[in-house]
Order: C-alpha cells, then sequence, then structure tokens
C-alpha cells in the first residue's frame, strides 16, 4: 500500500493522513473503523514519513561508502514496532494528541499491533536492542534473519499448566514490512558434488546436482535511529518454491519433485525452535540456518560488488556478526561463494573469511552447544561439508605442528571430532573475534570453557558486556520516570545515558525521592490493574512487588524462589503474629513446549498461587501472581512497577542476563548471585544498594569438578526445608496427588535422576537466599533507605545501555564510521 505523499508530524496533515487510510484501506469513515484499522491506518501514515529517512539513510551511506555491520541473527525479539518508531521519530506526544482531537485513545491503537515475537528470550532481544542502538549511533547497519510465520508461541495457562498456541502475528498483515521481490536469491540443498576441471584456468569447478532449492524473499523493516534521521533496514527472509510449476508439462517424477520443494518451502519459515539455551538437533533447524545464510550472504556480495570492483577488500567494507553459533554456517558459505562463484583461490578467500567473521558466544550451558552429526550436515550441505573439511585439515595441522604429539589438543579443539561437526569451534578458528556478554561470563570462556583456543589465540579474545536500549524500556515503558528525569537533568540521557548518573546528587534529596517512589507507586496501580484485569487477582498495590521474569529454565531457578514462597507461606502460617511485610510474587515465564521439568515448575507456582491467595487466615500478605505470556509488550509494564529484581542463576551459568539491567534502569533493586552481569551491577551501584547471596561462580565450579556437594546432607540437617521439599510429594499443593511434583523432588534429592542430585545447588543456597529475602524486607521497611536503594539504582545504570555495548563492538571489532543523514522529507 503506498500512499502518495509524506509529511512530517504536522498535526493536521497527520491526521487527514490517517483518515484518507481509513478510507483508501477499509472504505470508512474513522468514526466507523476498528481499533485495529486505525492501527493500520496510522501505522502507514508513519511508515509513509520513514520511507523518506530510509531512502536517504540509504543515499547518504552509499555516497559516503560506509563500512557497515551484518548482525546475523536466527532471533530478533523485537516487540512492537509503532510505539518505539514514534518514540524515536520525537513524535509520540504530537500523535498522541492528533489522536486525542479524533477521540483515539493511541495506548488502545498500540494495544492492537501483535508484538513481533522472532525471538526466545535474552538472545533475541539483545539483537532488537542493538539495531536500536546502530541507528541511533548513526552506523550503517543491516539485521539478517528469517520471517518465522509464527514466532514464540502464544502461553496460555490452563488449569496452572501451561498450553502453547500459535503466534499468528502476521494474521491482519504487518504494515511496516516491504517486501522485496527484486532481491530473491536462490537456495541449495542436498544433491551430489562432482568437480570438473575448467579447461581455461585449470581450476576446479564445483557443480552440485540433483539439488532442491528455495527461493528466499526478503522483507525489509525500518529501523529508525533517535532523532537523527538514520533508518536501518532489518532484513528477514521468507521461503518460496523456486517453479511455478504447471501440472501437464511436468511428468511424474517431477511432479513429485515439484511438490517437495512446495513442502520445503514451506516448513522452512514455518515457525521459530522454542527452545531457550538448548539445542534440538533437528534436521529442519539446520536447513533454517543454512537457508537465511545463504541468502544473506549472497545479497550481501551482490550489494558489495555493485560499487566495488575487488572481491578481495570485502573486509574493508563489511563485517559479519555472528549471534552465537546458530548463524555460523556463513563460514563456509562465505568460503564457497569466494571460491566456486567469485573464483578466488583458497588462501584468498580464507584471508577475505577470516578478516571478515566475527563470534559472540552466549552460553556455557553444556545442552546449548551445537553440533551436527556429520551424516546429517553432509546429505544436507554437501559442498558445505567438504569446505568445512579442508578448513579442518588445516587446522588439526596447525595444532599438531604447535602441540606435537598431543593428540588431546586436536580432540578437544578439532571442528570435526566424534562424527559431529563442532560449530562453536568452527566459528573461533575462523573468525577474528571471540566475545563473551559479561566480564564474569568471558572469564570463564578464556580460563575454563575456551581454555584450549583461548591459549592458542588470545588476541581474538574479548569481552562485550551486554546493554539494553533505555528508548524502549524507559522513555517507552516508564513515560512518568521519563519526564521526572528529563525534568531533573534534562534529556540527554535519552541518546546518552552516562547522564542519568547526574541523578546522584538527588539522593541526598528527599523531595526528589519522594516522587520518585510515587512514580514507583503509580507504576504498580497500572500492573496491578493489568494483573485484574489478566489474572483476576487483586493485587495490594503497598506490598512489595518480588518480580522474577524470563525464560522458565532449571538453571535459572524458579524454583528456589517458589520453595522460598513455599517456606514463608508456613512460617505466616505457623507464627500469625509475626512481623511480615506483605509481599506480591510475580513471576513471568515461558517454557520450551519439551521441557518437562520447566512445565513442571509452572504448574507448582500456579498451584501454590490457588492455595495462598485463597487462603483468607493470611491476610493477604503474601499474593503470587503469574502473568500469561510474558513477551516485550507486558515487559514494559513489568519492570516500571518492581520493587525486586530477582536474578538468582545458579553462579557461572547465566552469561549475562539482561532483564537484570532493565529492572536496575527502573529503580529496581537485584536479589542475586554473583553471576553474569550481576556483577557488574554491584560493581556499578555498590553491595549496598543490592542484595547478594549464594555460593559464587568459583566455588560451583569448583563442587562440579570435584564432588563434595550432596544435598541429601542439607535435607536432613534443615527441617524446615525438608518441610517444604516434602510438600512437593504429600499432596499439599496437589489435591492429595502425590506424583504431580515427583520429577521436581527427584531432580533435587534423587542421585538416580542424573549424576548428582540438585544439579544448580537449590538447597545449598536457599538459606543464604531466604537471608537475603529478610534483608530485603528489612531495607524496604525503611522508607529512607529504600527510596536511596532504588534512585541509586537508576542513577547507577548508565553504563548497561546497549549504546555503551555497541561503541565498544565498533571500537575494537566492527571499526564502522558515523554517516550523518540530513532529513528525508521535502520541506
Ligand atoms: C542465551 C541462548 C540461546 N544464551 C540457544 N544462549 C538457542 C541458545 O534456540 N536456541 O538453540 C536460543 C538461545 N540464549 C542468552 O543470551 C543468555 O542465557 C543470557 O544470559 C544472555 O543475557 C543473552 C544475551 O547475551
Amino acid at each position: 500500500m503506498i500512499l502518495a505523499y509524506s509529511k512530517r508530524f504536522e498535526k493536521e496533515a497527520f491526521k487527514e493522513m490517517v483518515k484518507d487510510n481509513v478510507k483508501i484501506l477499509y472504505r470508512k469513515t474513522i468514526e466507523e473503523a476498528t481499533s485495529q484499522q486505525i492501527f493500520q491506518a496510522v501505522s502507514y501514515a508513519v511508515k509513509d514519513i520513514i520511507i523518506d529517512d530510509w531512502l536517504a539513510t540509504q543515499e547518504e551511506c552509499r555516497k559516503k561508502d560506509a563500512k557497515m555491520v551484518y548482525y546475523m541473527s536466527m532471533e530478533f525479539l523485537m516487540g512492537r514496532a509503532l510505539g518505539n518508531n514514534l518514540i524515536n521519530m520525537m513524535s509520540y506526544k504530537e500523535v498522541r494528541e492528533a489522536l486525542e482531537d479524533m477521540n483515539i485513545d493511541l495506548n488502545v491503537i498500540e494495544d492492537q499491533e501483535p508484538d513481533p515475537a522472532l525471538g526466545n528470550g535474552g538472545l533475541g532481544r539483545l539483537a532488537a536492542c542493538f539495531l536500536d542502538s546502530l541507528s541511533t549511533l548513526n552506523y550503517h547497519a543491516y539485521g539478517c534473519g528469517i520471517r518465522y510465520r509464527y514466532g514464540m508461541f502464544k502461553q496460555k495457562i490452563e488449569n496452572g499448566y501451561q498450553v502453547e498456541t500459535p503466534d499468528e502475528w502476521l494474521k491482519e498483515g504487518n504494515p511496516f514490512e516491504i517486501r522485496r521481490e527484486e532481491y530473491a536469491k536462490e537456495v541449495r540443498f542436498g544433491g551430489d558434488i562432482r568437480f570438473e576441471k575448467d579447461p581455461e584456468t585449470g581450476k576446479d569447478i564445483f557443480i552440485q546436482e540433483n539439488y532442491e532449492s528455495v527461493r528466499a524473499i526478503p522483507y525489509d523493516m525500518p529501523i529508525v535511529g533517535y532523532g537523527n534521521h538514520v533508518v536501518n533496514t532489518l532484513r528477514i527472509w521468507d521461503a518460496e518454491a523456486i517453479t511455478n510449476f504447471s501440472l501437464a508439462s511436468f511428468d511424474r517424477g517431477d511432479y513429485h519433485k515439484a511438490v517437495e520443494q512446495e513442502n520445503l518451502a514451506k516448513m522452512i519459515v514455518d515457525v521459530l525452535y522454542p527452545n531457550d539455551n538448548h539445542y534440538a538437533g533437528k534436521e529442519l533447524r539446520l536447513k533454517q540456518q543454512y537457508f537465511f545464510i545463504s541468502a544473506s550472504l549472497q545479497a550481501m556480495i551482490a550489494k558489495y560488488k555493485k560499487h566495488h570492483d575487488d572481491i578481495r577488500k570485502l573486509p574493508e567494507k563489511v563485517v559479519i556478526q555472528m549471534n552465537d553459533t546458530h548463524p555460523t554456517v556463513a563460514i563456509p558459505e562465505l568460503m564457497r561463494l569466494l571460491i566456486d562463484v567469485e573464483g578466488l583461490d583458497w588462501d584468498e578467500a580464507w584471508d577475505v573469511t577470516t578478516k571478515t567473521c566475527a563470534y559472540t558466544n552466549h552460553t556455557i550451558m553444556a545442552e546449548a552447544l551445537e553440533k551436527w552429526p556429520v551424516d546429517l550436515f553432509s546429505r544436507l550441505l554437501p559442498r558445505i561439508y567438504q569446505i568445512v573439511q579442508e578448513i579442518d585439515r588445516r587446522f588439526v595441522s596447525e595444532v599438531r605442528a604447535k602441540y606435537p604429539g598431543n593428540e588431546e589438543k586436536v580432540k578437544k579443539m578439532a571442528i570435526l571430532w566424534d562424527s559431529q561437526v563442532h560449530m562453536a569451534r568452527m566459528a573461533i578458528i575462523s573468525g577474528f573475534s571471540v566475545n563473551g556478554v559479561a566480564k564474569l561470563h568471558t572469564e570463564i570462556l578464556k580460563h575454563q570453557e575456551l581454555k584450549d583456543f583461548y591459549e592458542m589465540m588470545p588476541q581474538k579474545f574479548n569481552n562485550k558486556t551486554n546493554g539494553i536500549t533505555q528508548r524502549r524500556f524507559l522513555l517507552h515503558g516508564n513515560p512518568l520516570l521519563a519526564d521526572w528525569i528529563t525534568g531533573r537533568i534534562g534529556d540527554g540521557w535519552i541518546t546518552d545515558l552516562s547522564k542519568i548518573g547526574n541523578l546522584k546528587v538527588l539522593v541526598n534529596d528527599e523531595q526528589a525521592r519522594r516522587e520518585f517512589m510515587q512514580i514507583k507507586y503509580q507504576n504498580k496501580v497500572r500492573l496491578a490493574a493489568y494483573i485484574k484485569e489478566h489474572n483476576d487477582i487483586e493485587v495490594d498495590s503497598e506490598s512489595i512487588f518480588d518480580v522474577q521474569v524470563k525464560r522458565l529454565h532449571e538453571y535459572k531457578r524458579q524454583l528456589l524462589n517458589i520453595l522460598h514462597i513455599m517456606y514463608l507461606y508456613n512460617q505466616i502460617k505457623e507464627h500469625p503474629e509475626m512481623s511480615f511485610y506483605p509481599r506480591t510474587f510475580i513471576f513471568g515465564a515461558k517454557a520450551a513446549a519439551g521441557y518437562q521439568r520447566a512445565k513442571e515448575t509452572i504448574k507448582l507456582i500456579n498451584s501454590v498461587a490457588e492455595v495462598v491467595n485463597n487462603d483468607r487466615s493470611i491476610n493477604g500478605k503474601l499474593k503470587i501472581v503469574f502473568i500469561e505470556d510474558y513477551r516485550v509488550s507486558n515487559a514494559e509494564l513489568i519492570f516500571a512497577a518492581a520493587d525486586v529484581s530477582e536474578q538468582i542463576s545458579t553462579a557461572s551459568k547465566e552469561a549475562s542476563g539482561t532483564s537484570n539491567m532493565k529492572f536496575m534502569l527502573n529503580g529496581v533493586p537485584t536479589l542475586g548471585t554473583m553471576d553474569g552481569a550481576n556483577v557488574e551491577i554491584v560493581e556499578e551501584v555498590g553491595e549496598k544498594n543490592a542484595f547478594i547471596f549464594g555460593l559464587s561462580s568459583e566455588e560451583v565450579i569448583n563442587y562440579e569438578n570435584n564432588g563434595g556437594y550432596n544435598p541429601v546432607d542439607i535435607y536432613f540437617n534443615d527441617w524446615e526445608l525438608k518441610r517444604v521439599i516434602d510438600q512437593l510429594t504429600d499432596g499439599t499443593y496437589s489435591d492429595g496427588d502425590h506424583n504431580m511434583y515427583r520429577n521436581l523432588y527427584n531432580s533435587l534429592l534423587n542421585t538416580q535422576c542424573t549424576n548428582r542430585a540438585d544439579t544448580y545447588f537449590i538447597l545449598k543456597d536457599f538459606r543464604s537466599y531466604a537471608e537475603a529475602q529478610k534483608k530485603v524486607e528489612e531495607a524496604y521497611r525503611d522508607d529512607h533507605r529504600w527510596s536511596k536503594i532504588a534512585l541509586m539504582n537508576t542513577a547507577c545504570s548508565g553504563k548497561f545501555t546497549s549504546d555503551r555495548t555497541i561503541e565498544e563492538y565498533v571500537e575494537d571489532i566492527w571499526k564502522l564510521e558515523k554517516v550523518a543523514v540530513p532529513s528525508g522529507q521535502p520541506d
């Protein structure tokens, strides 16, 4: 839908645009249109304005011939676009007023947009924050990914259990995307490889035959920078069958092939794999990976060649950042394109590839490590496999030369080992940079997980502590606080979060702290209304809002949290007179569809909630709320309203965490372990403004390597904890069913269950967690102290902007230059 004009947010003109769009799109007047139709009309009007800056950005970058980054990721968890685009165009308030004039509430319109949820959790959301920062900081960038027809599933809670339903985010159409038919690319799978000698050059030519192929079609979405007219592109690929075959002209065999290709195309982009921190090893997943990588690299090379003639100089203009190992098939695919299509020899191609590709590691969880069985990999990607073999052969001989006689090194470092293709190893060997996502995580990579690689190539390793965008998680998500901060220190923080440190002087200003806490209260009232509407639970906005929202995973220890709540409940029941500050425990979490223990934990949380929330004898001192379908849009409400940020992963397991930063920005102290970026949060905010507990990462790693931990000892020596654990199987929270939570019980105590019971040290950390929780209560009772803690968290959050992270990537890895874009608007 292309509308004929483009005007800046001149209020009257904008209103006309919206009315015209309603008319053109739906043949209705604004009064007759539904909210969804108005959302579409407003979005088209907004896109129409963005387009001019989008064109201007591309033109400017071409003129300047600026180096660009391709951020390759299987996931982009963008969240809604409308509000964010308006914020970044600095037109949010104007549009809100324009709509108010027509009796339309912008909040209601924003709520019409489905959350584009093309990601699982932190890794996908990080990619989205990075794009926002890249545009805002005037860098030229492409995000490349997959246009999944179904993103992250929608979560319903039925009878306490998670039920997954499909996320039909494209049902009403996506007003912000543009289909780019003319940039379609072919991607080939399978078949046989044969080679011939080129009679002229004498070089080998590789010919793929009997393959299946699909057509990749890009859809572009604008990524609007804040107030600078820069608009970059998120390019996500859809798949279609390559042939529009006619029945009559195909013999039977070809007909079947055609149908197969049709099916392959449909399947390939059908759905996001909903596993966070877990590798499932499915053939279709590898197809997805190769599909979007091959298409993106073909497009990248075509774009480069439009204005450059020497492909060997590619690294001067382009850098590829691989978001974990999921896109690392980019390495052999780039080699293939350079050798087989561009005609470079191996050494030239290797030189280009190793100067272009960089890798970010996001986890040390063993079950997340990607290793593809050689037979699957070589069958699906025969030419790519040949290239991997050659990379491996050359690397292994380097290792043998460096460590003669040390076959242990080969075993630990070879790409091809044990009939598997080790993707992380390929990424480290072939890229010029390997980074972790928080200081502690990078240290663990260097000295534990990737020790051998670090010893051999220390210069490649570096840290880039994650960050988040304050434009979405404060300016959009917490407008009251955003306005207050701007009133106090100006609006510089929006593009330079270090300025938020200027709030520190207010920590002894009682009036300022009162205002700060008053805003928190209003945000709690807003969340309480959401909870009332969605859960039909009344929560007390004066109670402590204690929040754990993140993917459900054993290592994140939602189980520790709920066991502690069961413990508190026992205490309150037993000692009704005991002083206890009212608490509302809020959870939000999706479990991977096949992850049994995670799903059982959701059921347990909901069962405990059912019992506790309906027990009148405790006078509402404890409430438990499980927020259904936790996602970017409701996350914004939750961070703004929280009092306590639960970051309680087993130390060493959470690479960084990013919700910890979003809470901090919104004035919420961390209750957490010394894990991931929590360590750096405490460094910034100071120990007295955080609540730290539990084993250190060294202690955990030490137990893991040397044994010496037996949860059963703790169980028999701590009767209150024992009682809580026994309640998992005595029917208290399961209507008398003794087996409903047996798996969870066994995971804590039964050594038959895994090689060690309580893999995540829940019993070990329980008492120290309970102590920390007591300290939270004590601090909260003291208004003065608490308001200082809260304000200090916001004031010290400057480091955790993704703007800082991106500047570090640019400085150390990408080496990009800034581009200035004049407004693309006609005057
Ligand atoms: C993170 C993942 C992840 N690390 C495999 N690894 C996936 C692994 O679909 N898969 O196969 C999906 C996701 N996700 C997270 O990345 C870390 O757990 C967080 O600690 C970190 O903050 C985030 C961003 O770096």
